[in-house]
């Protein structure tokens, strides 16, 4: 038997074994998709064990996650850190080897998979932040592939649709899919739902197609190098059988979500000439084989490092901008121009400091979905990337949910601050994405406008009313509403000065006043601060409410009752201070709260006896200001609900 075969074996057995002991996970994926690996991984992929996280490495994403023991094996059989004792410890708590692969850049794993299609559509993402540093930084700094397992379930979730059809319009090359075509989910055969030609339909997006049987391996290394080759994005169809070569459970769904059992293992082991016993067991050959494999890597990444050096040292400028393209952390923003008083939209003082931005962060880069005009959010005087790839603003069509994933898949390669803007109402629509971002501890940067009711005539449909509360209860999800035009500059700066998870920037449709807050500068970054002092009662307020609040204050200092003003743009931010701080801004007075939204979560400030002003049902189709005064947005409105609850 030919190592290779041996290697192949391997991959299966101890796909079989760890599913087994850990009594829960997928067997039937590894099994299938040992050939098509031990290919891609031996004779093409470009990654070093002895450095996982070399930029120029090849990107690897296993977007059917569920089958994340042909991940671990393979880490474990080509070198990475992962130890025998780390897949015998599969699903177990505080492993490195939990059931779907969790994002890891040291160990080998790009990113997080599990809910089917993020991988697919992250992907497209980490090969447009190839073909855009290529185009900025030359070949000899940037120049590697985006290799993806993908599977029916991937393909049958439409985030999949908007990502294949957004990379056939930019023609990403370096991109190669393989497609587990075995005809098997978890309800049993594919015909039962999905009958689609995918081949067609790939052709359709403008992709290359390429068909083959998924267990003949000169084939598959034959098809992976015409992929490579071509210059569009590459679906290479691999008909394979699910748990291939158990003798009962091959090609059928049991294989899919449990393990296969003693007898049918010992089977299947005994049909490959493979020992039953002991468990775990890797021939020999086979570790040389595999790190023999890695060497090449290896070798590309020495000489990736040589390259660099002597391009360095030609152009410092280049090197210089190379570094801050990696690291924007000390980054500040503006000033940018406005006076107390002037009536801005926060979205366009957004505009403001992107453009005051873009110079100084090379690697901040987005767009919007379809929105440009509304969400504004062009970088001015830079290229559009289907015009010019290694431009800076992105259009990601009317495609909300591959937009959250391709922005995801900028930022786990590693060189840029993406940014994807929407209304604030359509992160439903991408939610799944924002979610894996905080998961997986992305910089994503994700931009709402029109962010309340006062986005006005569009009415309930557009107008968030549970979106600001549901982005709060997502974990690791720093959520900012700034309050007016120099809060907003603040929060991109928060937003690039994050480096562990995602920031979601809040911005209003409407003009609002530009807030005096002298002495308060730079303050947003602690979450929230004390804008206008009070003894008397704490009103805390978000976004477009800020200014609201500090007219009630103003009124109700006429009428004896001394108001706190709170500025509270980003929850999770203030929630990270020390406590003395945040007892020192609440104050230990009655508290109120105001926002346009739910009440959810408010009444944790507020308390029992607080009150709590949002707004617990969906909007209505009026110009901004009439809802303003029909549901109490007003100063006069605001102070009137407060003089009455405090009695
Ligand atoms: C978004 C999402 N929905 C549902 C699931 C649950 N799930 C895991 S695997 C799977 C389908 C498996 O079929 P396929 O993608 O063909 O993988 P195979 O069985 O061939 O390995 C489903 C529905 C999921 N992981 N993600």
């Amino acid at each position: 038997m030919s190592t290779e075969q041996l290697a192949v074996n391997t991959i299966k057995a101890l796909a079989m074994d760890g599913v087994q002991r850990a009594n829960s996970g997928h067997p039937g994926m590894p099994m299938g998709m040992a050939d098509i690996a031990t290919v891609l991984w031996t004779k093409h992929l470009l990654v070093d064990p002895a450095m996982p996280d070399w930029p120029d490495r090849d990107r690897f994403v296993l977007s059917n996650g569920h089958g994340s023991m042909l991940m671990y094996s393979l880490l474990h059989l080509a070198g990475f850190g992962l130890t025998m004792d780390d897949l015998r410890s599969f699903r177990r708590f505080g492993s490195r080897t939990p059931g779907h692969p969790e994002r890891e850049p040291g160990l080998g794993i790009e990113m997080t998979t599990g809910p089917l299609g993020q991988g697919f559509a992250t992907g497209i993402g980490m090969a447009l932040a190839e073909a855009n540093l290529r185009s900025n930084f030359g070949a000899d700094l940037v120049d590697h592939m985006t290799y993806a397992f993908v599977s029916d379930g991937d393909l049958m979730e439409g985030i999949s649709s908007e990502a294949a059809s957004f990379a056939g319009r930019l023609g990403l090359s370096k991109l190669v899919y393989l497609y587990d075509d075995n005809e098997i989910s978890i309800g049993g055969s594919t015909d039962i739902t999905f009958t689609e030609d995918v081949n067609a339909r790939f052709g359709a997006y403008g992709w290359h197609v390429l068909d083959v049987d998924g267990h003949d391996r000169v084939a598959i290394h034959e098809a992976i190098t015409a992929a490579r080759a071509d210059d569009r994005p590459s679906l290479i169809s691999c008909h394979t059988h699910i748990a291939h070569g158990a003798p009962t459970l091959q090609d059928t769904s049991k294989s899919h979500g449990s393990p296969l059992g003693d007898g049918e293992i010992a089977a299947t082991k005994a049909a490959m000439d493979f020992p039953v016993d002991p468990l775990f067991h890797v021939p020999e050959g086979v570790y040389d084989f595999f790190s023999a494999a890695m060497e090449a890597g290896n070798a590309a990444r020495i000489a990736w490092e040589g390259r660099r050096d002597a391009v360095f040292s030609a152009d410092g400028e280049l090197a210089d901008r190379w570094a801050r393209q990696f690291d924007p952390s000390d980054v500040e923003v503006g000033p940018l121009g406005y006076e107390v008083g002037d009536l801005v939209a926060t979205r366009k003082a957004s505009e403001r400091a992107i453009n005051d931005l873009a110079p100084k962060v090379p690697g901040l880069i987005g767009g919007s979905a379809d929105l440009a005009p509304s969400t504004n959010t062009l970088i001015a005087g830079a290229a559009e990337i289907q015009d010019d790839i290694g431009g800076r603003n992105i259009r990601f069509g009317v495609r909300e949910h591959a937009m959250g994933a391709i922005v995801n898949g900028l930022a786990v390669h590693g060189g840029f601050r993406p940014y994807g803007a929407t209304f604030l109402v359509f992160n439903d629509y991408m939610r799944a994405a924002t979610r894996l971002a905080a998961v997986m501890d992305a910089p994503s940067i994700f931009v709402y406008t029109h962010e309340s009711v006062f986005l006005g005539e569009d009415g309930p449909t557009h107008q968030p009313i549970e979106q600001i509360a549901s982005l709060r209860a997502m974990p690791n999800m720093w959520l900012v509403r700034p309050a007016d035009a120099t809060e907003t500059a603040e929060a991109w700066e928060m937003a690039l000065r994050r480096t562990d998870g995602p920031t979601a920037i809040l911005l209003t449709r409407q003009g609002i006043p530009v807030l005096d807050r002298s002495g308060k500068e730079g303050m947003l970054h602690r979450g929230g601060y004390v804008l206008r002092d009070g003894d008397g009662a704490t009103l805390i307020a978000t976004g477009s409410e800020v200014h609201v609040a500090l007219e009630a204050a103003e009124l109700l200092s006429g009428e004896g009752i001394s108001l706190r003003v709170v500025s509270m743009p980003c929850v999770e931010a203030f929630d990270a201070q020390e406590q003395s701080y945040r007892d020192s801004v609440l104050g230990g007075l009655p508290t109120a709260t105001l926002e346009a939204g739910v009440t959810m979560g408010w009444h944790r400030f507020a308390g029992s006896d607080g009150l709590v002003i949002g707004i617990d049902h969906f909007g209505a189709s009026a110009p901004w200001k009439s809802i303003a005064e029909e549901w109490g947005f007003t100063g006069r409105a605001v102070a009137d609900r407060i003089a009455d609850w405090l009695g």
